[in-house]
């Protein structure tokens, strides 16, 4: 963190002290709510930025998929309508099973394995992007997942016909293992979803839950601690190409800086979260001895599935994270 400091002390004088160049202004779409820890962590990068470049580069964030929706935001950056954004990673999966790593059922289920998994990811997600015109600058991970239902669920058997709002295939495809009916609807809209009982569950972290204030349609939050998904922030190559090399370094040291941060976030939200859908009127959680076991039973079906859709890269993925 010192050496951070350092640099972004240096850059942030540089370019200040630097004749002032043509102010650029940088619309940066998010898709989840302004409240969100990430929306929190990515509104401080963007001051960090505008302040760094002294104004030469002038970051403004756009939470609640206000500016473009989850789903758009990625393309929107690919074609240079937004120069940057943020993005579920694992929503990519359907392009490319690489993408899922970090949604495998059980394969990391604490912050300290979500960071090896992520290290172990990292170079092959940085290359996939990087094909796709996109610079990675910082990623985050989300609390690890539970199950919200509306009714108390004991088995896997209980889940049978009930709707579920997925976010990404790894959780259509829980969905359809457990006999639940899949519905993929953006986090900015499950408040309305639920109340309208479009879907009755999902899986997600206390986060969402908290964030959507669920409790006013879910009773039970089953800490389930499947696996910890992750966003990330990327800049289109082009415009990231143009950019003065004292900005690129302030601009990277600001990330750094966020994932840091993003990182110290998530963890102290994690248990803050679960207490406020308690105070909310919940149930929260473990799971049944049985549904674990179903769950995991699940898993190893998810991750089989996912190591031969993914290939060699993401067995080497997989067993790189798991010698360490
Ligand atoms: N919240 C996001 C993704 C993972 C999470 O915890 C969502 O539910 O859309």
């Amino acid at each position: 963190m010192k050496k951070l400091t350092h640099l972004l002390a240096a850059t942030a004088l540089t370019a200040t002290a630097a004749a002032p160049a043509m102010a650029e202004k940088w619309d940066m779409p998010m898709a989840y709510s302004a409240s969100n820890f990430h929306s929190a962590t990515g509104a401080e990068f963007a001051k960090c930025v505008t302040t760094g470049t002294g104004g030469e580069i002038e970051i403004v964030t756009h939470p609640s998929g206000s500016l473009f929706k989850g789903a758009d935001i990625k393309r929107a950056i690919q074609t240079g309508q937004a120069p940057i954004g943020e993005r579920l990673l694992s929503g990519h999966q359907n392009e490319n099973a690489l993408f899922g790593f970090d949604s495998i059922p059980f394969l990391a289920t604490s912050f300290d394995d979500s960071a090896k998994l992520w290290e172990a990811a990292k170079p092959s997600i940085e290359k996939l992007l990087a094909e796709q015109n996109l610079t990675l600058l910082y990623a985050v991970p989300w609390p690890p997942q539970g199950l919200y239902f509306k009714d108390e669920v004991n088995s896997v058997a209980d889940m049978k016909g009930i709707k579920f709002r997925s976010y990404n295939n790894a959780t259509s495809r829980l969905a359809e293992l457990t006999g639940m009916l899949p519905v993929t609807i953006e986090a900015a809209e499950i408040s309305q979803a639920f109340a309208t009982g479009v879907a009755d569950s999902m899986v997600s972290s206390g986060s969402t839950g908290y964030d959507r204030k669920v409790w006013e349609s879910l009773n039970y939050f089953y800490e389930v601690d499947a696996w910890l998904p992750r966003n990330y922030v990327m800049v289109n190559s082009d415009i990231w190409a143009g950019v003065s090399d004292a900005n690129k370094n302030v601009i990277n040291a600001c990330a750094e800086l966020a994932e840091y941060a993003g990182n110290w976030r998530a963890k102290e939200y994690t248990g803050f979260t679960l207490q406020g859908l308690r105070d909310g009127g919940m149930n929260v959680g473990p799971a049944s001895e049985q549904m674990t076991n179903e769950l995991k039973e699940i898993g190893v079906t998810m991750t089989n599935e996912w190591l031969d859709a993914a290939g060699d890269e993401g067995k080497a993925i997989v067993d790189a994270f798991n010698s360490q």
